[in-house]
């Protein structure tokens, strides 16, 4: 019989259908198997959307084969900007097309044969999903995580809408690439640097690759400095600046304020203002991309002076777009001498450039900042100490003197919540004239997303909804006066904060999830998805949770217990995209080689954590494959296990094992051909297998290759499915081979074969070799004795 997958794949899956192979009977462990969700875009799914799915959906059957019951949910992250952009260009509502893009990525990842629960399916624009979305932002804003901020944000000039910092490429906008400026408006703001600590230390615990630890840890980015007040000469003023480097202190020979800095008017002399006042906006209309790039620098001097607080120097105090508003406190010391930023500053501007650390303990001639550490020189009562020693002890001195504090910083903002935009989560908050912001009540909730005409941002920084009187005019749940419902909307980040939580129980409207299912199925065991997300989602994912915990919705701190980072599939070198046309379309491939083909060759391509150029030949030997294990089992005459065949089962289970706790998938591929190739040959040498091997060999493939495996299950005698078995366990004893046949010579000319265990001693070797050739050896005398376990006796003899 061939090998039909069509009919093969058909038949199973219509059999899975009516008696799924994931269900939950008495003794099973609960396992929680999640992909990143998807977002479901008109362009549909390729190969490489592919790869991620049939990795995790391959763990998965290998988790319910080892005695567990197996929570694989799909469902739709589908608020955001492609939606709404697509409403704007074909006026087609952002929920209609949104619903056929999930049909058909439904039917699409149909194709996958994935044993996904559908019954749990979560979509974030279902009223019933983000009901609960605007519940964590209620709980947040009584706990006051949640404030309302005027601050200065990215700003697209040509779309008249305020972005998302990952919305800002290379400081151009994502929609339509005009240089994104800066402009202040009222937001929305998560604290989450209330928890950079503990997103800080809570990431040793976790089963990550390393790389996205550190990307986490970077981001959050803590340091240590010390905040210092500095007076401004002929002013009442303060100004504080943080510096990471107090040991260089006595070197400060200038400050410079971010223009945004609230105090730079206050500080310019008449004389400077006109000048200032120009510098300020031109800065307003720049990046912070552009104006941290390493360029030219540029300022305007206010006047003024400063005071440094150690040695009563004065110093003159400047602006300039290298010193960021929103990081710090927004102002800085200057020292040439130890930093490059302000070295070029000096020298672009003619100011002191005073040492205060060096290596050798004399001042040297600076053609450069010197930045590492040193010796103190120039620095009063701290010359001669180490520089690393001076970092701790100028900021305890300058406490003792009230004028700085040590601080430690974290790199890590507030998150700007709100977006202008039409096609996101409404805030559940009312504007009062007399009670002021207020929450809506949470049996009001969810506040659903009223139909608007026009999707277009409007441009004065308001969203679409802002437009639609009988929406936002309400009354207030406080006072029950006259109130105006919030227009601005969640940033696409909200739903997949959380959506982890819901599948569990994604119809539960008492709660978010019950504390039973919770209990059961959280937190996640295994997480797979892209490492683009190392940063930003799952960082407000663990910031969601730890949030979950301390109102006692959930009883850990951590959601993903391990992450799986799975490589990119690559065309011709690039990322394969609709936009670069380089995309391979399942739905040929699998028509003509069959889903199993196709899972498995997705990760037979490369080492699964690793980008992986894609190749439609490479199929081809895959599907030739699955063809030889066909004949394998399909031609063979079934016979008693021998020694070599226990031998071969017990090697393969430990190496297929092995390789999948390790995650080598693409390995496991390998070794599947390598042992297939095996047993042919001792089919072939002993008439036949015993279906005892075949059975371990198709209950291993099974979670690959679905189809084939159930198949060829009935043909080894197997009843039932076969992911009804328990994956196969070995016994390094029993791969121990017993003999093997050496070759006996005398001086180098075979006389002879034998058998011997490879383990035998040189001793019974030589003993054995002789007692077998004895007559071949009578009259001689042997002179040199030569053994190579597994391979040769040679008896040199004369
Ligand atoms: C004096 C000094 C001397 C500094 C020296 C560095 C070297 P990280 O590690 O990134 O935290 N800084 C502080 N606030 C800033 C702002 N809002 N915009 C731009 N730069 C700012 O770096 C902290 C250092 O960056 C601070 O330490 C400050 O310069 C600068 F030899 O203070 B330093
Ligand atoms: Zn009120």
């Amino acid at each position: 019989m061939q090998y039909n997958h069509k009919e093969i794949e058909q038949k199973w899956r219509k059999h899975w259908e009516e008696h799924p192979v994931n269900v939950e009977t008495e003794g099973k462990k609960p396992y929680y198997c999640l992909d990143m969700f998807p977002y479901p875009s008109g362009n549909g799914l390729h190969v490489g959307h592919w790869r991620g799915y049939v990795l995790s959906d391959v763990w998965s059957r290998y988790k319910i084969l080892q005695n567990h019951y197996v929570l694989h949910p799909m469902g739709w992250d589908a608020f955001g900007l492609p939606a709404e952009n697509y409403a704007i260009q074909k006026k087609v509502h952002p929920a209609i097309a949104t619903a056929e893009n999930v049909a058909n990525f439904k039917r699409q990842l149909h194709d996958i044969s994935a044993v996904y629960d559908w019954d749990k399916e979560v979509n974030t624009t279902d009223p019933e999903f983000y009901k609960w979305t605007q519940w964590i932002f209620l709980k947040m804003f009584e706990n006051g995580l949640a404030y309302e901020k005027e601050m200065p944000i990215n700003w697209c000039p040509s779309c008249k809408t305020g972005l998302a910092n990952e919305e800002v490429k290379e400081g151009c906008c994502d929609r339509c690439g005009s240089t994104v400026t800066k402009k202040n408006l009222r937001q929305w703001m998560l604290k989450i640097t209330n928890y950079a600590e503990r997103l800080l230390n809570d990431l040793d615990g976790l089963d990550w690759p390393e790389k996205v630890k550190k990307m986490q840890a970077d981001w959050i980015g803590k340091s240590y400095g010390a905040e210092i007040d500095f007076e401004i000469e002929g002013t009442d003023e303060k100004i504080k600046v943080f510096t990471t480097r107090p040991d260089t202190l006595y070197g400060a020979s200038f400050m410079v304020m971010a223009p945004e800095h609230a105090k730079v008017m206050v500080l310019t002399t008449e004389s400077q203002k006109a000048e200032v006042e120009k510098y300020v906006f031109d800065a307003s209309t720049k990046s912070s991309v552009d104006r941290m790039a390493d360029k030219e620098k540029t300022g305007v001097f206010l006047g003024r002076y400063a005071i440094n607080p150690l040695n009563g120097a004065k110093i003159p105090v400047w602006i300039s777009d290298y010193v960021l508003a929103d990081y710090g406190t927004g102002a800085i010391m200057c020292v040439p001498a130890h930093d490059d930023r302000d070295f070029a500053f000096a020298k672009k501007f003619d100011l002191p450039i005073i040492q205060v650390i060096s290596k050798s303990g004399e001042e040297e001639e600076l053609t450069e900042a010197y930045t590492e550490a040193g010796v103190m020189i120039n620095s009063g009562d701290f010359n001669g100490m180490p520089s690393e020693e001076a970092k701790k002890a100028i900021p305890e001195f300058l406490e003792t003197q009230n004028i700085g504090k040590k601080t430690t910083n974290y790199k890590l903002r507030d998150w700007v919540f709100s977006r202008q935009r039409y096609w996101g989560e409404p805030i559940p908050v009312v504007h009062c004239d007399c009670c002021g912001i207020v929450g809506v009540k949470e049996e009001d909730l969810p506040i659903r997303l009223p139909d608007v005409e026009s999707y277009e941002p409007t441009g004065t920084g308001e969203s679409p909804l802002a437009a639609i009187d009988e929406w936002v005019n309400t009354t207030c749940p406080k006072c029950g006066g006259p109130a105006k419902r919030e227009t601005n909307t969640m940033p696409q980040w909200a739903g997949s904060s959380w959506y982890f939580l819901r599948y569990p129980n994604p119809h539960n409207d008492e709660e978010l999830i019950s504390k039973e299912d919770m209990k059961k199925w959280l937190p996640v065991d295994m997480y797979v998805g892209g490492i683009e997300h190392a940063v930003l989602h799952l960082l407000y994912a663990r910031f969601y949770t730890k949030f979950l915990f301390d109102i006692g919705v959930v009883d850990f701190e951590e959601p993903f217990k391990r992450l799986f980072n799975q490589g990119m599939v690559t065309k011709a070198g690039a990322k394969m995209s609709k936009s670069k046309g380089n995309v391979v379309s399942p739905d040929e491939l699998v028509e003509k080689y069959g889903c199993d083909s196709l899972r498995m060759y997705e990760l037979f391509i490369g080492p699964p954590e690793l980008d992986s150029e894609w190749d439609d030949r490479g199929i081809e030997g895959v599907y030739r494959f699955l063809n030889k294990v066909w004949k394998l089992v399909d031609e063979n005459t079934a016979v008693a296990e021998t020694k070599d065949m226990e031998r071969i089962r017990h090697k393969l289970i430990r190496d297929i094992t092995v390789r999948m706790e390790n995650f080598n998938l693409n390995t496991v591929v390998s070794g599947f051909m390598q042992y297939t190739n095996e047993l042919l040959d001792l089919q072939k040498k002993q008439g036949g297998l015993a279906n005892e091997t075949l059975k371990a060999l198709v209950i291993l493939l099974a979670p690959f290759v679905p189809h084939i495996s159930e198949e060829l299950w009935a043909k080894v005698g197997g009843s039932g499915s076969v992911f009804e078995n328990t994956w196969p366990t070995y016994d390094e004893e029993k791969m121990k081979e017993d003999e093997v046949e050496i070759v006996v010579q005398i001086t180098g000319k075979i006389a002879a074969r034998m058998m011997i265990s490879p383990e035998a001693s040189q001793e019974e070797a030589i003993k054995k070799a002789k007692e077998l050739i004895a007559d071949k050896l009578a009259g001689k005398t042997v002179v040199k004795e030569i053994y190579v376990p597994g391979r040769i006796v040679n008896l040199v003899a004369k």
